[in-house]
């Protein structure tokens, strides 16, 4: 009954089961009561108000059973975090980078992903960390949530029990596309990861080899936008999102403020490089009011992300 996709669910599941028959017991204990008391003591068959005090049975009753009973919760729930914050000494360690509004994976080679890829039955920490405001890490399948704060190192762990792929929400409200906040974490067998890891298997590092000669400019911009996180504000279809979609700006006329000024500008190479380095420059007429953020991009990447702009005609 209590089995689930990590460790952490027959723990978890118990303790809220728990708390909830408790409550149930209480709710339908007070509520029979009530109504009984209603009937029993109505104002037609009872004329003469009695006063009772002290009753030293009761009293101890209504102290000593619920004291018992809010230890117990707290003796599951305390049982529980501890096993959540002692982290397995093996464990393999994963940043995952909240910011305005997408995950970011950083595994210990270097690699960068969009979706957290971990493998089964290995106990695996999480640093969770911001790099903007307030979000919070949450896999519900799992039964884990961390939240991620700027300027803190806060940790989460889990060893999945089972393969397959699961949701990772924002559990804290974090502007605008925070329900658009969405990941996954996708639990692989032991072999295929370590294959995976040892980056034999067809993903690349984000950082991956430059000046491949082969490799067409611009072919690693569609990784290099969802590893920046470019598509949570725009998009490559055409439909506005808090930004301007990247589809069709190049060689087209913009309108954008400047120091207070509007003014008309054609998208050209210079412009997309400035909009990327320096994004408060000019700003896009009608996406004026959320700041963009200021993106940590190499010389190389840079080049990628606007070849791949140009190419979204
Ligand atoms: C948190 C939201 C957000 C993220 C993340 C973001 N941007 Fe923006 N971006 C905006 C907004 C809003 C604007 C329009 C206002 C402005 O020009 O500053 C904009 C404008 C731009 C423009 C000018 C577009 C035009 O139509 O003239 C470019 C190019 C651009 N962003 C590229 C990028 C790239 C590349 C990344 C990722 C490395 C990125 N942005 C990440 C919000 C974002
Ligand atoms: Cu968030």
């Amino acid at each position: 009954m209590f089995s689930g996709s990590s460790t952490f669910v027959s723990e978890v599941d118990q303790a809220f089961l728990f708390i909830l028959i408790i409550s149930v017991i209480f709710f339908l204990g007070i509520t029979f009561a009530m109504i009984y008391f209603v009937v029993r003591y109505h104002h037609k068959k009872n004329q003469t108000v009695s006063q009772s005090s002290g009753n030293l049975t009761l009293e101890l009753l209504w102290t000593v059973i619920p004291t018992i009973l809010v230890l117990g919760m707290f003796y599951y729930g305390f049982i529980g975090y501890r096993h959540m914050k002692t982290i397995p000494p093996d464990a393999l360690e994963i940043q995952a980078l909240g910011r305005m509004w997408s995950w970011l994976y950083t595994y210990e080679n270097g690699y960068q992903t969009d979706t957290l890829t971990v493998p089964l039955g290995k106990p695996v920490k999480i640093r969770v960390e911001s790099a903007d405001v307030l979000h919070s890490f949450y896999i519900p399948a799992f039964r884990i949530k961390q939240d991620a704060v700027p300027g803190m190192k806060n940790y989460v762990w889990f060893e999945a029990t089972e393969t397959g792929i699961f949701d990772i929400f924002c559990a804290e409200y974090c502007g605008d596309r925070h329900s658009y906040m969405l990941s996954l974490v996708k639990v692989i067998p032991q072999e295929e990861y370590a294959t995976w890891y040892d980056g034999t298997a067809q993903f690349a590092p984000a950082a991956g080899p430059a000046g491949d000669a082969e490799r067409k400019p611009g072919s690693r911009g569609p990784m290099l936008v969802k590893i920046k996180g470019c598509v949570a504000c725009h998009s490559i279809d055409g439909a506005p999102l808090v930004g301007p979609t990247f589809k069709g700006v190049f060689g087209h006329q913009v309108t954008v403020i400047t120091d207070g000024q509007e003014r008309e500008i054609l998208a050209d190479e210079e412009y997309l490089r400035r909009s990327i380095l320096e994004p408060q420059a000019d700003r896009v007429k009608g996406f004026e009011n959320i700041p963009m953020p200021l993106q940590n991009l190499t010389e190389d990447e840079l080049a990628e992300i606007i070849a791949y702009i140009k190419e979204l005609q």
